[in-house]
């Protein structure tokens, strides 16, 4: 009799060890999906700067430029490989970043002491 007891005992504990695994495991898997979300960046223009003045990204990456000043400004790669054209203010515009790994130099094309760094890898 008293086995048997003990046998039911250990039943309940082993059941309440799976659910607690089981949402241990479901909690995992959320944090995952969140995690896998579209990436993004943003730069934003202000004081005739970009903020961050360099940044890396993933290739392909989608890039946000938001310019918090009062007049115009562009994001325009020195190479050519990528252009907001005119960004207004309190506009945001946004461009993909080039899928080929490397350092992309930038400036504001109506100011060209404003420059910036993207780098790809
Ligand atoms: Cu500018």
């Amino acid at each position: 009799m008293r086995s048997l007891i003990n046998s039911r005992v250990a039943v309940v504990v082993l059941s309440a060890t799976l659910l607690l695994a089981g949402g241990a495991i479901s909690i995992t898997q959320n944090a995952g999906a969140s995690s896998m979300a579209t990436k993004s960046v943003t730069i934003t223009i202000h004081n005739f700067m970009f903020m961050p003045m360099k940044i890396t990204v993933t290739p392909g990456e989608t890039i946000k430029v938001t310019n918090k000043d009062q007049v115009a400004h562009t994001l325009t790669a020195t190479d050519g490989k990528f252009n907001t054209g005119n960004v207004n203010p309190g506009k945001t515009k946004t461009f993909k970043a080039p899928t080929k790994p490397g350092t992309y130099d930038y400036i504001c094309s109506i100011h060209q002491y404003m420059t910036g760094e993207i780098v790809v890898k």
